[in-house]
């Protein structure tokens, strides 16, 4: 293979052939050794049952239906509203956790974290109407953590953060009836409504995908946002390396990869504690080296400048650097594969959550109540594994640093100023035109594509437009390793672009953090919705969404929650729906014909690029900017 085929990241291609001269292979040869299979890919299968499971024919996709008589809008509705179940459950549960870790701590029953942003506290409460003014912040925490909890268990009725869409929006999603209830509930009806015999109308279908996904983007996905917020620190922005060139040979490496916050918080805690770190010395070790990867790695980028040494289809390859001494995993996105390769390098690689084991992983729970007593186990391993390192240390010398940390809060702050902290400049300059619009650049790695690269292209190619981006997870971490996350990079941007960047000395591509955050880009759209001059609903807004190199059932939620809201969003790499059918046309027509945003599709990132500006350009139009 020639490894810069599969990859545009050095270090990743650097890794790639060490590993496949030690004999290892990766996802990416697995990818291109295992085609996907074409009628999967256009969703035209449907197990549900054990009648089947059927197969139609994508090119020919209304000759035949399933044995129940199932159409190819009923089993491709149905595969997709699957989809939209899973991501959102993901996020939800997330989501839970930190409510979780939150309720125990405002009663006082973990010792190890505690409320640090009251001021992100007062302003959520406030948010959904809970009165702070003369409280105290128990009181407050306690009346937040009652109402959030709705999020997941009301059983009628709106959840607590549709409090926070604009009214024309949510006017739109009463009359559709997709305002969502708690998303147990709408998980539970998606899951009843896809069996076997139960809904076969794919608008119908579709409708309970809006609803379920909504509860994802202004329920769960909000709340994990909110909440981390709350308990560890609104981020602020911050200068952060990433590339694997911050793995030290001569340190004790520790990774932390996955997704819920306080795992890597206590992990930050125990790679700190003294008598580790001398035990580390002692060890022959100049110190022990926390890193991040994926999602877990991208939030505490933002918000504590932790070094990121790469997105999920770094995630293999960086154990072949052999200076790996420990992998601490909690949940989503970790490859099985991980297991094999930790294993060939000889690195320890750590479970950590009892919802997600892993064969020939060790596993070591994470329990809130005594968080360090996971992370300090793994820390001592990892410092047994350092005096005992079996192989040759590798460590690609590379380093991209750039600012990170930019929450909704700040954008306004930035733009506004420290006494007006508001949108009315980013509204402002969208209006005279010098940013076109704004674009939601988001999502995964996917060893389809070629790795970072349509991430790069397409940001490139709409920073040059003048559209401001922001972004969030594994696309974050591409374009920060493309240089792009830093002041200078405004040089790339459209003169209009470029000049707000200059004067506000900011990057003309904003990271927010985790897949989770993209919830801080649903807030920055209510918000531009609120301060005027930009339309009356989500749907006005010169705003487009993109996940140019998705591969998780959460990318689907997640695009689904952007289109329902009102934006344009934009896939690449292949999308389950076949053109031309019924389905197709109701994702990328029909739901802007009422009132939502729609789907869009296209795998070359000039075209992604330009499908988006045409959008933002279109809705400039109809505001009359
Ligand atoms: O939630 S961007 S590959 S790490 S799914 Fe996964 Fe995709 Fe990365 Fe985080 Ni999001």
């Amino acid at each position: 293979y020639n490894f810069r085929d599969f990859s545009m990241c050095e270090a990743t291609v650097q890794m790639l052939e060490k590993a496949a001269a030690d004999g290892v292979e990766t996802a990416f040869q697995r990818a291109a050794e295992m085609k996907p299979c074409p009628i999967g890919a256009d969703s035209a299968c449907c197990k549900h049952c054990f009648m089947g499971p059927c197969r139609l024919n994508p090119k020919d996709p209304y000759a035949k239906v399933g044995v129940c008589g199932a159409t190819i809008d009923t089993i491709a509705a149905r595969n997709f509203a699957r989809m939209v179940a899973s991501g959102c459950a993901a996020h939800t549960d997330h989501g839970m956790s930190m409510l979780d870790v939150f309720r125990e701590v405002v009663n006082g029953r973990i010792a190890d974290y505690k409320i640090k942003d009251e001021e992100k506290l007062r302003t959520v409460a406030e948010s959904i109407g809970i009165e702070t003014a003369g409280r105290e912040v128990k009181e407050i925490a306690l009346d937040l953590y009652h109402e959030l909890e709705r999020t997941y268990t009301q059983v009628e009725g709106e959840i607590p953060f549709v409090k926070r869409v604009p009214p024309k929006t949510v006017e739109t999603w009463r009359k559709l009836g997709i305002v969502p209830r708690g998303s147990m509930r709408e998980i539970m009806e998606i899951m009843h409504r896809t069996h076997i015999g139960v809904d076969q109308h794919y608008e119908n279908i579709v409708k309970q995908c809006s609803r379920t996904a909504l509860a994802d983007g202004w329920g769960g996905s909000m709340v994990a946002t909110e909440i981390s917020d709350i308990l560890f620190g609104t981020p602020k922005p911050l200068v952060g390396g990433v590339n694997m060139g911050f793995l030290k040979e001569d340190h004790v490496n520790v990774i932390v990869h996955g997704h819920e916050p306080n795992l890597f918080e206590s992990m930050i805690d125990s790679v700190n504690d003294p008598a580790l770190v001398e035990k580390a010395k002692e060890a022959g070790a100049a110190g022990i080296n926390l890193v991040g990867m994926c999602c877990s790695g991208a939030e505490v980028l933002s918000r504590h400048g932790v070094p990121h040494v790469g997105n999920f289809m770094s995630t293999e390859v960086v154990i072949a650097t052999g200076a790996v001494d420990a992998m601490a995993v909690d949940v989503q996105c970790i490859k099985q594969g991980l297991s094999t390769m930790a294993k060939c390098y000889g690195t320890k690689f750590f479970t950590t959550n009892p919802r997600a084991k892993i064969e020939g992983a060790e596993h070591i729970e994470f329990h809130e109540h005594t968080p360090r007593s996971c992370t300090d186990k793994v820390v001592q391993l990892a410092i047994e594994r350092y005096k005992n390192r079996p192989g040759r240390v590798v460590i690609p010398q590379r380093r991209d640093m750039g600012i990170h940390g930019f929450s909704h809060e700040y954008i306004s702050y930035m733009l506004g100023g420290t006494f007006r902290g508001s949108y009315v400049p980013l509204n402002e300059n969208i209006i005279n035109g010098r940013i076109r619009g704004l674009a939601g650049v988001v999502g995964c790695t996917n060893p389809r594509v070629r790795h970072d690269y349509v991430h790069v292209e397409v940001v490139k190619e709409l920073i040059r437009n003048n559209v401001l981006v922001v972004q969030t997870g594994c696309s974050q971490i591409a374009l920060a390793k493309a240089g792009l996350m830093k002041p200078d990079a405004a040089v790339l941007a459209g003169d209009g672009l470029a000049e707000v960047c200059e004067t506000v000395g900011m990057p003309p591509v904003l990271g927010l953090g985790s897949c989770v955050d993209n919830s801080r880009i649903l807030i920055a759209c209510a918000e531009m919705v609120r301060t005027g001059g930009l339309g009356e609903s989500i749907a006005d807004l010169p705003v487009a969404g993109a996940a140019p190199e998705w591969m998780s059932e959460k990318a689907i939620s997640i695009g689904h929650y952007f289109v329902a809201s009102g934006l344009y969003t934009v896939f690449g790499v292949g999308f389950p729906a076949i053109k031309g059918t019924k389905f197709h046309k109701l994702l990328f027509e029909g739901l802007e014909e009422l009132g939502c945003g729609k789907w869009g599709f296209a795998e070359d990132p000039i075209e992604m690029a330009h499908l988006m500006i045409s959008h933002i350009d279109k809705k400039r139009e109809a505001l009359g900017i």
